[in-house]
């Protein structure tokens, strides 16, 4: 198996690319993509309007070619750094909370990742085409993406899968992505300038940026079809997780019944997918989520990503940007808020209720 590895500095430089191995097809299609680097090192190729990995390009493109969404599908849509691991370890258990032993949600045994797999980066990474019919633990089947709404696969926005989008404010996306990348880059590696990071993050060029167009583009879809897609805000969870929980098993067609209210259902999903819980669980503390699912059946060579375990969480506080950015800095991305949802009804909590504790690093 070919591995990429995250915890690794040579990971987020040009040499492991992918690309190295594409074929001729894609060889000449990619050369007619815009090409840039993400502060995170990452190359990234802007296809369909937004700036794509060139790491995952190829099953970006096989998934929008042969990714068929059941009806019965739910789908977990986020930018980087949003809350995808919480959204899924959310889902997970509110979705499934009667196919497994209330004591042994799988969360306690397995990273939410590896519960809740990619569609690009998992199950087309390593083949054009995978079988994806009973892929799941459980039924129905969900799945993530870090897509934005218009490039996300045909039969996922025309049938009636559901889709749940989690979004979080730009100053603690932009803080959360830029200090899991430069603790990934490790000790003795060129740190990453935030001031280099913040100027990129504002012109939009950042993995499944433009930052603004990905979410708008959710936020309009959930404006239209309210049914079929949830549009969630990571500082509304962190306030009020009870609440949403309740919103989100409703959406997800399974309802809370008063029984399990009673019971202190929700609450025991809140805790369990509780930053404080998940980030102290052993397989969460070590080890390496691997990413890129191996096909027994793909002939040739497997590639996997690995990221240590232990970079998905980090201090999870709305707010904590006010630690990192300059007042100048505050300025411009206040601008840019103002600027790109003028009109649009969106709005973003940059600080919690529940996040008066924000300390320096
Ligand atoms: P990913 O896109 O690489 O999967 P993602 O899970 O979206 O990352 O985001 C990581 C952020 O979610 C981290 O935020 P921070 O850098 O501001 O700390 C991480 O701490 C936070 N996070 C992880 N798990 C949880 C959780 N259970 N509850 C709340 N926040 C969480």
């Amino acid at each position: 198996m070919d591995k990429i590895d995250m915890c690794n500095p040579s990971m987020v430089s040009t040499s492991h690319d992918v690309e190295d191995s594409w074929d001729d097809e894609f060889q000449q299609l990619v050369q007619t993509f815009p090409k840039d680097k993400s502060f995170t090192g990452m190359n990234l190729y802007f296809f369909q309007g937004f700036w794509c990995p060139s790491i995952v390009l190829k099953a970006v493109i096989s998934c929008q070619k042969h990714f068929q969404a059941f009806d019965s599908d739910i789908i977990i849509a986020t930018l980087p750094k949003c809350g995808t691991t919480w959204l899924k370890a959310l889902t997970f258990s509110t979705l499934y909370r009667n196919q497994f032993p209330r004591e042994k949600n799988p969360l306690l045994t397995y990273n939410p990742h590896s519960l809740v797999r990619f569609i690009d980066y998992d199950f087309y990474f390593n083949d054009t085409c995978p079988d994806l019919e009973n892929c799941t633990l459980y039924q129905p089947r969900l799945f993530s993406i870090h897509l934005p709404y218009a490039s996300l696969p045909t039969s996922i926005k025309n049938s009636n899968c559901k889709i749940v989008y989690l979004c979080r404010n730009p100053m603690d996306t932009l803080i959360s992505f830029w200090s899991f990348f430069s603790r990934l880059r490790g000790e003795g590696f060129e740190p990453v300038s935030l001031d280099g990071a913040f100027k990129m993050f504002c012109q939009g060029i950042n993995e499944f940026g433009p930052f603004f167009d990905h979410v708008s583009g959710y936020w309009r879809a959930s404006q239209e079809k309210s049914s079929k897609i949830l549009f969630l805000q990571y500082e509304d969870l962190q306030e009020d997780i009870t609440s949403h929980l309740k919103k989100l098993a409703m959406f997800l067609g399974v309802p809370f019944s008063e029984e399990e209210e009673k019971q202190g259902v929700v609450e025991e999903i809140a805790k369990i997918c509780s930053f404080e819980n998940m980030k102290d669980l052993e397989v969460n503390k070590k080890g390496v989520q691997t990413f890129g699912y191996p096909q027994e059946t793909f002939s040739g060579k497997t590639k996997t990503i690995e990221i240590l375990r232990e970079a998905f969480f980090r201090k999870a506080k709305t707010g904590d940007w006010s630690n990192y950015l300059t007042p100048s800095m505050v300025e411009r991305l206040e601008k840019l808020i103002q600027e790109k949802l003028e009109n649009s009804g969106l709005t973003f909590k940059l600080f919690s209720k529940t996040s008066k504790d924000i300390t320096s690093t």
